[in-house]
């Protein structure tokens, strides 16, 4: 254990700076350091590591990135000193730029609408993590393992306070970011593998109704021949906005609406709030008050506050029994044949409060290894608490089906249950651009699952931003459409046949890149990889991309440059342009295949997921300048968890490019050979696909 010396320096008035903290390596490229003092009482069992902290070994004296410990009555404060030129990401959801050096973000999980109270540096979810990016590639990562209020300040280094007694700090140390993310996923845990229908185009609206004009819109899609999976219902379903109710006007019959749903391929998503209405005649509220399951005021009395129903009362989900209970009210509910769940508002957003949420001396009880204490410690993790037990409450409904819960609030770590989209922006260009740096922040923050709402959710959106930010929003790993009440309509087709044949084409150009973006997921999975990654990924070592905020990466093979790009700076080598169409309508995207790529397509496009096949496979290949590329598949059935007990291929491709042909070998590497799978090349050069025949062998030549 490396000591820093055991006296308390006091420096300014009222600060210490404690210099009796202690640090181990937790494995080779992970320290944990902890304060004098630390109390684990005030911030154990963590959130958001997961994995037990074991000695391995002494933190060694070449470790540069050492946290150093002050604090005053109130506060805790980590500094960290970064070294010349080190780019910082990551901090999770937040606005600007890619880039955080010279930001504050503050965390305490805020419902922001178009994220301008407190000039957006404070939004709904809490990410206490940042990644550092020096300038030979090397990385790190520091991640305060504290759920309390807090506040990071990169000014010149990072700075972090938190109100709250002293917490620890783990760092990573690893040759590249990509390493460091991978570490991160062994330390916070990764998504679990998400239906595959997940992954498809998604067309939501504040709110659909009644159940026909829900009918009616995935009609429209399938008429329109526009591929899409899931339609979402917002609150108005419910009855007078009671959770786990449905309008008996608008949503008489639900079971009937899925199952007609299903009739036309789509699945159907349901929100569910965490406010409950006070309302005695009310089951939830009865069996709730009865379980004594509410969060508690600081007079110890069920904390009322205002919500969409009026008066709200709201579960305390750091008590097991409670969680327990919320898990429960789900199988009854996916019974009607619901596919997926949608939680809002549980930052906890409250109306008739300034401070917007439960005041920070709230009560809450825990259990089981959660201490009782007041809100400001569990406010950030309300929300992550909720969707753990939202995703456990629809796997016991159904244990051979993947859960899918979409989350607005969270905290670090919280991908381990839900996906996330970017709340309330709003129907401009400046959030179009936005959504890019914020997208790619949170990716890097451990959340891969994630995306903004597409057209943009509050004021009107117009034919040509929706055209575009369909374009760009087709390579975003969650997809969906949606927008607010008292706004135009924004479905693709909402502003004539160009848009409509605009958001087809992109919409066509996803569902025919399935294969290799189910490839991306199963990665995120298993290591903890971001899916859409920033563009210096592309190249750690040019610093000239370390800023690039209008292109990024899907995955590591392909290069998205939106139309409306103005500032690229592309990665060096040949990244070829493919040709998915023939034409050009001005607004798709370019997407550039990396240089010794190959990347795996449909040849067709499919309606929904419901009829996607993988038997017939594009590979798309770059060769680069040693005439070489290689890539690879992940397939399995799309739902349910054979894959666990080896129901699932893994193949890999490997390209040599000679002067009579391109040839390319398949080869399984893990699970079970997929049958009947064809095979054909094409091969990308700039503005045209040259395809061979199709093959079933493990050898697929073009002859050039
Ligand atoms: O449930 C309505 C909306 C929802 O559409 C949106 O996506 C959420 O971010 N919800 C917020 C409540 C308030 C919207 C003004």
């Amino acid at each position: 254990m490396r000591t820093i010396g055991l006296t308390f320096i006091l420096t300014l008035v009222g600060v210490l700076v404690l210099h009796g903290q202690s640090s181990f390596m937790t494995s080779d490229s992970v320290a944990v350091f902890y304060p004098a003092r630390f109390d684990a009482a005030q911030h154990l069992p963590s959130f958001a590591v997961e994995r037990q902290l074991e000695r391995a070994g002494d933190v060694p004296d070449t470790w540069s990135v050492a946290p150093v410990f002050t604090q005053t009555d109130s506060t805790s404060t980590v500094r960290i000193a970064i070294g010349e030129g080190v780019d910082l990401y990551g901090n999770g959801e937040v606005t600007g730029d890619l880039r955080r050096n010279n930001t504050e973000t503050v965390l305490w999980n805020t419902d922001n609408y178009e994220y301008k109270k407190h000039e957006g540096k404070r939004l709904y979810q809490s990410h206490p993590w940042i990644l550092g990016v020096r300038p030979d590639g090397t990385a790190f990562g520091v991640l305060a393992d504290n759920s309390w209020k807090q506040e990071f300040d990169l000014h010149g280094g990072i700075a972090i306070k938190s109100y709250s007694a002293p917490f620890r700090v783990l760092v990573v140390d690893a040759p590249s970011p990509q390493r460091v993310m991978e570490k991160l996923g062994d330390l916070i845990g990764t998504i679990p593998m998400p239906p595959l229908w997940s992954l498809g185009y998604q067309q939501s609206r504040f709110s659909y109704y009644p159940a026909d004009s829900v009918r009616y819109i995935a009609k429209e899609f399938r008429k329109r021949k526009i591929p899409a999976d899931v339609l979402w219902m917002d609150i108005d379903y419910m009855d007078g906005y009671r959770i786990f109710t449905f309008d008996p006007e608008g949503f008489p019959d639900p079971k009937k609406l899925n199952k007609d749903l299903h009739a036309l391929d789509f699945k159907s998503i349901y929100m569910i709030d965490p406010g409950v209405k006070v309302d005695s005649t009310y089951g939830i509220y009865q069996q709730g008050s009865r379980g004594n399951h509410w969060v508690l005021d600081a007079d110890g009395e069920p904390f009322v506050g205002e919500v969409w129903p009026g008066d709200c009362v709201f579960p305390d989900y750091t008590r097991p029994e409670t969680r327990e209970w919320w898990s429960g009210l789900y199988p009854d509910f996916m019974d009607l044949g619901i596919d997926g769940v949608w939680n809002d508002m549980n930052e906890p957003a409250v109306f008739d409060r300034e401070s917007f949420t439960i005041p920070e001396n709230g009560l809450h009880r825990g259990g089981g290894a959660l201490p009782a204490s007041i809100h400001r410690r569990y406010h950030n993790v309300y929300g992550l608490l909720m969707v753990k037990a939202s995703r456990e409450g629809i796997l016991s409904a159904d244990p051979d089906k993947r859960p899918f819960v979409l989350s607005r609030a969270n905290f670090l770590g919280g991908q381990r249950y839900a996906a996330t989209w970017t709340g309330d922006n709003h129907s401009s260009w400046e959030y179009l651009k936005m959504s890019i740096p914020m997208s790619l922040n949170l990716s890097l923050s451990g959340q891969p699952f994630n995306g903004p709402d597409i057209g943009g959710f509050t004021k009107n959106s117009d034919a040509e931003l929706l055209g575009h930010w369909m374009a760009m929003g087709a390579y975003f790993p969650f997809f969906r459409n949606h927008s607010s009440k008292n706004t135009t309509a924004q479905e693709p087709w909402a502003f004539g046949r160009k848009i409509e044949d605009v958001s087809r084409t992109a919409i066509n150009r996803r569902y025919r890149l399935l294969p290799y973006l189910y490839t991306l997921f199963r990665e995120a999975h298993e290591t903890g990889a971001p899916i859409m990654k920033p563009t210096f990924f592309a190249d750690i070592q040019d610093t000239s991309l370390r800023d690039q905020q209008e292109t990024f990466l899907l995955g590591d093979h392909l290069l998205i440059v939106p139309r409306w790009a103005e500032n690229v700076q592309l990665p060096k080598g040949n990244w070829t342009d493919i040709a998915f169409e023939k034409g050009d309508d001005g607004y798709q995207a370019k997407v550039k295949l990396r240089p010794g790529a190959i990347v795996p397509m449909t040849d067709k496009v499919f309606q929904s997921t419901e009829d996607y096949s993988n038997d017939r496979i594009v590979l798309l290949i770059n060769p680069d300048d040693k005439g070489k590329a290689r890539g690879h598949m992940y397939s399995d059935a799309g739902q349910g968890y054979g894959y666990q007990n080896g129901a699932y291929a893994l193949n890999s491709f490997s390209a040599e490019l000679t002067d009579k042909t391109l040839k390319v070998t398949v080869q399984l590497d893990w699970g079970v050979e997929p049958n009947h799978r064809e095979y054909r090349i094409g091969y990308v050069k700039q503005g045209e696909i040259v395809y061979s025949e199709w093959t079933t062998g493990n050898e697929i030549i073009l002859q050039l």
